[in-house]
C-alpha cells in the first residue's frame, strides 16, 4: 500500500504524502532499487555548437549543444539534439527523450552530429563505433514532424554519451565523475546504469531550463524500454519534470515485480547486472520482501501526470503488470484530487487519459506513430 507509511502511519492527505511517505519512497528506490545519485551536478558547461533556421523543410530550428560534465579525463560530452517550431512566439512546452543508437539515427539530416562515444554492436557495427550509414534508422520511433506540427520542442540525447551499456565496474560514465572515496569500496546502495541515465537527463533539463526557445517549466521525459526505465526513475528523483512518459518499460521500470511475469528481478539482473544497485539483487526470486514495488515508482510522479505505455505482444513486459502499477497508483493521485479513469484493464488500442495515461497498443516491443499520437494528446491536455 503506497500510503502506509515504515511506522505504519496512514498517509491521509497530500502533505503527508509530500513530507513523509514520498521522501521515504524515494529513500527506498535509492536505498535497493536503482542507487543513490550525487546530489550535485559537479562541474557543468554548455556550449552551444549551432542554431540553425529553416530545418525540416522550413518549420524548425534546429540547434545541438554538447553538455560538457566533470573535468579531466573522465569528463563527459554529452550531446543534445533539438529541434524547437521555428514561427513559435513564445517559448514552448517540449519533450526530452532520451535514444539508443545515436541522435544521428533520429532522422537521415546529414547536419546531425555522430556519437563518439561507444554503441553497442548490432546492425553490421563491429567495433562499438557510429557508422554514418545509420542516419535516420530509427526515425519511425520519433514522431519529430509531428512534434514540431503540433506546437513543441523534441530534444533527444544517446544514453551512451552519458553512460556506456555495459559493465565495467562503474569507471566511466558519470560514476567515473564521482568516484567512491575508496574506489574499492563502493556500496551496495551506489548508483547505476539506469541512475546514470536520469541523471544525465537531468543535465539536459538543467540546459532546456537556460534555452530561450523552450519553456523549461514544461518538459515531458519519455524514454523506452530500458530507457522507459530511466524516464521514470528521472521523472521521480526530478520534480521539474512536468510530465512522465514510459514507453514498454516493463521490469524494473512500471510492471509489478510481484507479478514474476516475463522479464524477473533475477532474469534482470542476471542479464544486466550493471543496470540496478547491487542491494536490488537481494530480491531475485524474493520480490515479496522488496519494500517497494514498481506501482510505488508510477505514484512518486503524483500529481504530475505519468503515462504508460504498453504493447499487447510484449509479453516479457507484461502489459498486465505495467496496468496494475498505474490502477495501484492512483490512490495517491487521489490525495491531489485526480484519478486514473479506468478501473480494469481497457481493450487493445483504446487508451485512458485521466491524470495518469494509459494504453496497450497492438504489436511488438517498440515506439510507433500510435504511441506518440497518444503522448502528444496527453500533452495537450496538460503541458499547453
Ligand atoms: C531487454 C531487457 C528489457 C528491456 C529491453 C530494452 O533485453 O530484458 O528489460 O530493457 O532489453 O531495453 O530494449
Amino acid at each position: 500500500d503506497p500510503l502506509i507509511c515504515l511506522d505504519g502511519t496512514k498517509v491521509v492527505n497530500s502533505k503527508l504524502w509530500i513530507h513523509k511517505r514520498r521522501p521515504e519512497i524515494i529513500n527506498l528506490f535509492e536505498q535497493e532499487v536503482y542507487g543513490q545519485s550525487p546530489l550535485n551536478t559537479g562541474p557543468i558547461r554548455f556550449e552551444v555548437l549551432e542554431e540553425v533556421k529553416g530545418a525540416l523543410g522550413g518549420k524548425a530550428i534546429r540547434k545541438q549543444v554538447i553538455i560538457h560534465l566533470g573535468k579531466g579525463e573522465k569528463a563527459l560530452a554529452v550531446n543534445l539534439l533539438i529541434y524547437s517550431p521555428q514561427f513559435a512566439k513564445q517559448p514552448v512546452p517540449g519533450f526530452l527523450t532520451i535514444n539508443f543508437q545515436g541522435n544521428h539515427t533520429v532522422l537521415p539530416e546529414p547536419g546531425i552530429r555522430i556519437p563518439t562515444s561507444w554503441v553497442r554492436n548490432r546492425n553490421g557495427i563491429k567495433d562499438n563505433r557510429a557508422k554514418e550509414k545509420d542516419r535516420g534508422i530509427s526515425a519511425s520511433r520519433w514522431a519529430i514532424d509531428e512534434i514540431i506540427n503540433r506546437g513543441y520542442a523534441f530534444a533527444t540525447v544517446y544514453y551512451g554519451d552519458i553512460d556506456p551499456d555495459f559493465h565495467d565496474g562503474f569507471n566511466n560514465g558519470p560514476h567515473a565523475l564521482f568516484p567512491p572515496q575508496d574506489p574499492s569500496e563502493r556500496k551496495p546502495s551506489d548508483w547505476a546504469s539506469i541512475a546514470g541515465w536520469a541523471w544525465g537527463l537531468s543535465r539536459c533539463l538543467d540546459y532546456l531550463e537556460k534555452d530561450s526557445l523552450i519553456d523549461g517549466k514544461r518538459i515531458a521525459v519519455m524514454g523506452h524500454s530500458r530507457l522507459g526505465k530511466t524516464s521514470l526513475w528521472a521523472g521521480a528523483s526530478d520534480e521539474r519534470f512536468a510530465m512522465v512518459i514510459s514507453n514498454n518499460s516493463g521490469c524494473g521500470g512500471a510492471a509489478i515485480s510481484r507479478r514474476r511475469f516475463g522479464e524477473t528481478v533475477k532474469k534482470i539482473n542476471t542479464s544486466f547486472p550493471h543496470w540496478f544497485c547491487d542491494n536490488y539483487k537481494k530480491y531475485n526470486d524474493n520480490e515479496e520482501n522488496c519494500p517497494v514495488d514498481q506501482h510505488m515508482l508510477v505514484a512518486l510522479s503524483a500529481p504530475r501526470p505519468v503515462y504508460i505505455a504498453s504493447a499487447e505482444e510484449d509479453r516479457w513486459a507484461d502489459p498486465t503488470g505495467e496496468f496494475l502499477a498505474c490502477l495501484n497508483a492512483e490512490s495517491v493521485y487521489k490525495l491531489f484530487g485526480f484519478s486514473f479513469g479506468a478501473t480494469g484493464k481497457p481493450p487493445v488500442n483504446q487508451p485512458v487519459h485521466g491524470r495518469i495515461g494509459y494504453h496497450v497498443r497492438s504489436g511488438k516491443h517498440d515506439v510507433t506513430a500510435y504511441d506518440w499520437e497518444q503522448y502528444i494528446d496527453f500533452a495537450d491536455k496538460y503541458l499547453k
